[in-house]
């Protein structure tokens, strides 16, 4: 039997590779994409087939974690064995600005999405992608028994929709897991994120186009894996015989001002020369270290992270370079999306 999945967030970083590996698997894929003037699905092109294909497995539906109804209407139209819900306002410093849109998509979107399975009455597999960021103040090492003490509206937004995560799965007896994901990056992580905002900096600078990069706060501590790798703990959460949560990291850790240099050495470059501060980088209140302990999605689930933040560094400057070099004038002369914010006036 074909089983079949329902990836919100489908369009992100994570959303993307987790298709590609679900495919591979032979699933039936199904994602909910948002309506937007441009298009939105860059990332997943590779993967689409027209639906009149006859081996067209992966199917492209237009909803939005902000509209109830239209995930109960989907989940009934798509009958999914398994659920993953990816999608969010993921972008913490963006948090600060928006926190309500965040509290709306990024907490409030899983009880949408929960509710709707419960009213439809399907008996899937959901997955919630909870994040370390809910650890915030908590220092590390940082497992699944470690109290939450978020330091931002995303953080706060994702310790809501894990709290309701376990009770749909306490009250309702669902099979609903929590995945709390440290963070892990990749050549396809969003350019606002300060690991490819780096890569692609140096990628930049390396051909000329620009001189400098600003960034914030560069003593905070990380332990960045490679995203590839994280999904496949995700579907391993739903693959398991009871429903539980976990940590999936590294272990290992690394500054902003370590995965900078490894960058910007690997290209031969300064960094000292071509790296600012600017203030407008920094966050309200800081997660200063994350660093999680994975050793119960190792034991349980035989989850391992094995590229750590140097490789990764090598791997998204490679990538960032080659795609420079392969780029028509219309990449190199896109407009500069260098912070969290792509406003002309941040430019
Ligand atoms: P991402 O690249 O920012 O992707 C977010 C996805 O959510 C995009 O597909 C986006 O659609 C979609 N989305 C945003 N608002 C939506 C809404 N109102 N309705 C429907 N879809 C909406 O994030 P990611 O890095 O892949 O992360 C995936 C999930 O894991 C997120 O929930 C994130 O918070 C969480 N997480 C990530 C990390 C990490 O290190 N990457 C760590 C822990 C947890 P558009 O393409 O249309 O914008
Ligand atoms: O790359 P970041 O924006 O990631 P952050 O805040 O750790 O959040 C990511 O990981 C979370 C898991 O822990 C996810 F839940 C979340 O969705 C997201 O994927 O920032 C990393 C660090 C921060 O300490 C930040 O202050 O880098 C510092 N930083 C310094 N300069 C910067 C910059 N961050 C950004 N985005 N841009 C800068 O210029």
């Amino acid at each position: 039997m074909t089983k079949r999945a329902l990836i919100t967030g489908i369009t992100g970083q994570d959303g993307s590779y987790l298709a590609e590996m679900l495919l591979a698997k032979g699933y039936e894929v199904h994602g909910l994409i948002r309506r937007a003037s441009t298009f939105n699905t860059v990332r997943i092109d590779h993967l689409y087939q027209d639906r009149h294909e006859p081996d067209a497995r992966m199917f492209l539906h237009y909803g939005d974690l902000a509209d109830g109804a239209r995930l109960v209407t989907l989940l009934a139209q798509v009958q999914p064995d398994e659920v993953y819900n990816l999608a969010a306002q993921s972008h913490v410093r963006v948090s600060f600005e928006e926190p309500e849109h965040t509290g709306n998509t990024t907490g409030m979107g899983a009880t949408r999405l929960l509710e709707a399975v419960r009213m439809t009455g399907l008996h899937c597999r959901y997955y919630q992608a909870s994040s370390s960021e809910m650890f915030g103040a908590s220092p590390p090492p940082q497992n699944e028994l470690t109290p939450f003490y978020p330091r931002s509206p995303y953080g706060a937004a994702k310790v809501y929709a894990y709290w309701l995560t376990k009770n749909y799965r306490e009250a309702y007896g669902f099979f609903a897991v929590n995945g709390i994901l440290f963070n892990h990056e990749s050549p396809r992580r969003g350019e606002t994120f300060v690991t490819r905002k780096i890569s692609r900096a140096v990628a930049r600078i390396r051909a000329g186009l620009d001189d400098v990069v600003y960034l914030g706060n560069i003593d905070t501590v990380r332990d960045w894996g490679y995203a590839p790798e994280y999904v496949e703990g995700m579907w391993r959460m739903l693959q398991a015989d009871e429903p539980d949560d976990y940590v999936l990291a590294t272990g290992n850790s690394c500054t902003v001002r370590d995965f900078m240099i490894t960058a910007f050495e690997h290209a031969g470059l300064d960094w000292e020369k071509h790296v600012r501060f600017d203030e407008q980088y920094l966050r309200p209140t800081e997660v200063d270290a994350l660093i999680g302990d994975a050793s119960k999605a190792t034991g349980r689930l035989g989850w391992k992270a094995t590229v750590h933040a140097d490789e990764l560094a090598r791997i998204m400057v490679d990538a960032d370079i080659e795609a420079l070099e392969h780029a028509g004038s219309s990449w190199i002369d896109a407009p500069r999306v260098d912070g969290w914010v792509a406003a002309p006036a941040a430019r």
